[in-house]
């Protein structure tokens, strides 16, 4: 029997780059799950007897709100659930399982890279029928929703057991739970080669795969080791924890520096990686070297071709506008259109969905294609092994060799983390005001040849979305962003981004945070960014 529970609104529940994220004791606050579930559902419609698609990373207070999640869907009038055994699914894998089963949409139960754990970080976010994140038209009826919502329907029957493949009855709702690894598994046999990528470890080929405790786990043991014959322990930190071992699952130079250790130091495996808490992101390195996640973006772009699903060419590339313009440059030589998008993977859908762009990415390590609407973390691992098997070269040499071709965007991202968030609301207001007259000014040997506020008008739908970073431009093309992260949940994180290009032959191989220092300390100069907030140096340097 349907029930009604009266409720109240929060104030908080406004979605941010990637869903709702807060801490656990705020999520565990009475009715707050529920409040934002329902208000979802009632921002939508048409999804009477339709199937719904929910999973999550395993983090800690997964089990709780998937019961509840399951329960409502029930009480709203889904046909049907599908949910990963265990409650786990990753990102990209509930992308495909909506897509592939035709579904309405889905609830995706994750912090990603934040930590997990009775006091750390959970998340919800829901996605659309095309197995994105929904576009911001939705993600803000959802919020006006939460501002008013009184009541939530809900139906009252014991906890769904998980752990079984099988259906079950919630009412007139059908529960199936499904292997949640099987489906992605074969479609990335369809994508690669893993013939040759078998071959490939067969010749002695070595690699690491850090799973960081999270989702990944199960994806990479069942496809690296099971379906490609690495050898057993290239997965390492393979099982799922709520916790994630008490770690940072966030696949950087910071939280997986063993690995850069591992590539940097003698008996180097030839190549290795991660991914985060709910498997879309990835980290690549191959002996002696760490690919940049926009390096890496545009290197997978020039050689996608490599690998079957792409052999036709690609459409378009696109990234975030704070991602390196490195991407560009191979769009342009394959004479292919460059998109550029606001930070958040729900701006690519509507260009993968009309068939404008193949490959998409971005500067925070998501690479990902038309093959589902989410950025996919072991997707990027395969092509970059589909490439090496059929390029026979160091992941070094291939990278060195584009940068030769393309010349080289040196890159670095400055993370300020957990900034008084009135310092950073100020000097964020504070800089906007002044862009205009940043023009022309000089700092450091630096010209500054324009400053704006980056904004977004999307070429399908026409939709127009603004405040998407500050950006000063520099003579010679040299850039430097200030955005404030939409996906923190304790004060503000203002990520600094900053790009040099360089096409002398013999200046590719600097340090680029010491190439870079000039232009750090030139945008310091010009905005007074530090003493605004309170900080000489960044917490988190990639
Ligand atoms: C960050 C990244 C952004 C990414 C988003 C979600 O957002 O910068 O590129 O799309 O996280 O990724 P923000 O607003 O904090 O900069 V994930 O793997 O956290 O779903
Ligand atoms: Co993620």
């Amino acid at each position: 029997m349907i029930q009604q529970i009266a409720t109240r609104p929060y104030s908080d529940q406004r979605p941010g780059t990637s869903g709702l994220r807060k801490k656990v004791p705020v999520f565990a606050q009475e009715n707050y799950a529920e409040n934002f579930i329902q208000s979802v559902f009632d921002s939508l419609s048409g999804f009477a007897g339709k199937t719904l698609v929910i999973g999550g990373d395993g983090r800690y207070y997964n089990d709780v709100v998937i019961q509840k999640a399951i329960r409502m869907a029930a009480a709203n009038g889904f046909a049907r659930v599908l949910v990963g055994r265990g409650g786990i699914l990753s990102t990209p894998a509930a992308s495909h399982v909506i897509r592939k089963y035709g579904a309405f949409g889905g609830l995706i139960l994750s912090a990603s890279h934040n930590p997990g754990g009775p006091n750390e970080d959970f998340g919800i976010k829901y996605n659309i029928s095309n197995g994105g994140p929904a576009p911001e038209s939705i993600t803000e009826a959802v919020f006006a929703r939460t501002g008013k919502i009184e009541r939530y329907l809900t139906v009252d029957t014991p906890d769904i057991d998980l752990g079984m493949i099988g259906a079950t009855q919630v009412e007139d709702m059908t529960v199936e739970i499904i292997d949640p690894v099987a489906d992605y598994a074969t479609l990335m046999e369809e994508l690669f080669d893993f013939d040759a990528i078998r071959a490939l470890f067969a010749g002695g080929f070595s690699m690491v795969f850090d799973a960081m405790h999270a989702v990944t786990g199960p994806y990479a043991t069942e496809i690296l080791v099971r379906r490609l014959g690495a050898p057993e322990g290239t997965v390492i930190n393979g099982a799922p924890l709520p916790d994630f071992g008490g770690h940072h699952p966030d696949p950087n130079l910071v939280h997986a520096r063993h690995l850069y250790d591992a590539v940097m130091g003698p008996d180097a495996p030839d190549f290795a990686a991660a991914s985060d808490g709910d498997g879309d992101r990835n980290l690549i390195l191959g002996r002696g070297i760490f690919v940049t996640p926009s390096d890496s973006l545009a290197l997978l772009a020039a050689n996608a071709h490599l690998a079957p699903a792409y052999r036709g060419g690609l459409a378009g590339i696109a990234r975030s506008m704070p991602t390196s313009a490195a991407a560009d440059r191979v769009a342009e030589k394959l004479g292919v259109a460059a998109f550029e998008t606001p930070t958040g993977w729900k701006f690519f859908g509507n260009l993968l969905d009309a068939g404008k762009v193949t490959i998409c990415g971005e500067e925070s390590a998501g690479t990902g294609s038309d093959h589902v609407r989410e950025k996919d973390g072991l997707w990027a691992v395969l092509l970059w092994l589909n490439i090496l098997a059929v390029r026979s070269e160091p992941v070094l040499d291939i990278v060195n060799a584009h940068w030769r071709e393309y010349g080289r965007n040196y890159y670095t991202r400055h993370d300020y983390e957990g900034v008084d968030s009135a310092a950073a609301a100020g000097f964020m207001s504070g800089l906007q005001a002044s862009l205009e007259s940043l023009g022309g000014r000089q700092s450091n040997g630096l010209v500054v040849t324009r400053a704006d506020s980056f904004a977004y008008r999307d070429p399908v739908d026409d939709s127009l979305t603004e405040n998407q970073g500050l950006r000063i431009f520099f003579e010679g093309g040299s850039r430097v962003v200030f955005r404030l992260s939409g996906t923190g949940t304790s004060g503000a994180t203002i990520r600094l981004y900053v790009e040099r290009y360089e096409s002398d032959p013999h200046a590719l191989d600097q340090d680029p945070q010491a190439t870079l220092a000039p232009l750090i300390e030139a945008a310091n100069a010009l905005t007074g960014f530090k003493a605004a907030i309170g900080r000489e140096t960044p917490d988190v340097v990639t």
